[in-house]
């Protein structure tokens, strides 16, 4: 009886396949990790306009630097494997019967948990520092910013239009959201009937208008401009059409446009038939307020538009 050859693969010498893997992958890494922090990062959404913004474009960056390398090394592996392991003519053997690699198994455990805990560490503070990443908190904000100085703003929804108020000046409100430069700005989100998001997303800020509910969000602008607001939760027939335009502007003109309005709707008694400033916002009480109401032209009080799209007094 002949005795079995030895498989042929078990005598071949290998060359070290993983230093070679390791060696083509490692330049394609760090090219794409700089291509992508130095070319690519500086026009990532949502920009800087404010600091939140700024924060997530950093996350995005941050993130895409971690997954470039991962990315690349499956593709290069793959390349490689077709390239050296593929099946050549005439060559009918099975691969030796190995299994269980200690090394590789160490490797692929301890990497995989590096950068799953490391993320987690990461997203944990990436949503503490900027006091809660831009997003609604709920009435009552775990994480805030440090300082205060702030402009609150109410932000009010309804179907199928954005208000703004700002009780800092004689509780005004505006149709369209102007905010000054290097501010920090508490946006109080509410709603006047069913559930809107607030999402003006070069601010870096998405927080949900509910009824009743005073969703807290900050941000610190840092740039003048102009962004869009647009409400990210179907809200009815018209949530497409739910959008308007804000402002960041400068200090300056910020404080003339706000007091503008301000004495405008002193003078044309808009104050005076708006409901006292509170965190939440019930449109019911105007038509008590007195019969005056409804001769106070941009408000109804009753349902459409509460305060109606009209041009402010810009800056
Ligand atoms: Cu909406």
């Amino acid at each position: 009886m002949a005795t079995p050859e030895a498989p042929a693969g078990s005598t071949r010498t290998e060359p070290n396949h993983g230093l070679r893997i390791f060696l083509i992958w490692l330049p394609l890494a760090v090219v794409a990790d700089l291509l992508i922090w130095f070319l690519w990062k500086p026009h990532m959404p949502p920009g800087t306009m404010t600091s939140s913004a700024e924060h997530q474009q950093f996350d995005i960056a941050f993130m895409a630097v971690l997954c470039a390398p991962v990315l690349l090394f499956v593709w290069t592996y793959g390349a490689y494997a077709l390239v050296n392991w593929h099946h050549r003519a005439g060559d009918e053997e099975d691969g030796p019967p190995i299994h269980g690699n200690a090394k590789i198994q160490a490797t692929w455990i301890g990497a995989t948990a590096v950068i799953v805990l490391g993320l987690f560490v990461f997203g944990t503070v990436e949503l503490i520092v900027p006091a809660g990443a831009g997003a609604g908190e709920g009435p009552q904000p775990i994480w805030k910013p440090n300082t205060t100085n702030l402009l609150e703003v109410q932000v009010i929804g309804q179907q199928w239009a954005f208000t703004y108020r700002y009780p800092q000046f004689g509780g005004m409100e505006s149709s369209t959201l102007f905010l000054p430069d290097h501010q920090t700005v508490e946006f109080h989100v509410t709603s006047l009937d069913v559930i809107h998001s607030f999402w003006p997303y070069k601010l870096g800020v998405k927080a949900d208008a509910n009824p009743g509910v005073d969703n807290i969000a900050y941000t610190t602008t840092q740039q003048t401009g102009t962004f869009r607001v647009q409400c990210n939760e179907l809200c009815g027939l018209w949530h497409g059409a739910m959008f308007n335009y804000g402002h960041v502007v400068t200090r300056a003109a910020f404080q003339t446009w706000a007091r503008g309005v301000q004495l405008k709707e002193a003078r044309n008694g808009i104050l005076r038939a708006l409901p006292p400033y509170s965190t939440t916002y019930d449109p019911t009480v105007i038509p008590q307020l007195g019969a005056s109401i409804v001769k106070i032209d941009g408000i109804t009080g009753g349902a459409g538009y509460y305060y109606p799209p009209q041009d402010p007094v810009t800056p």
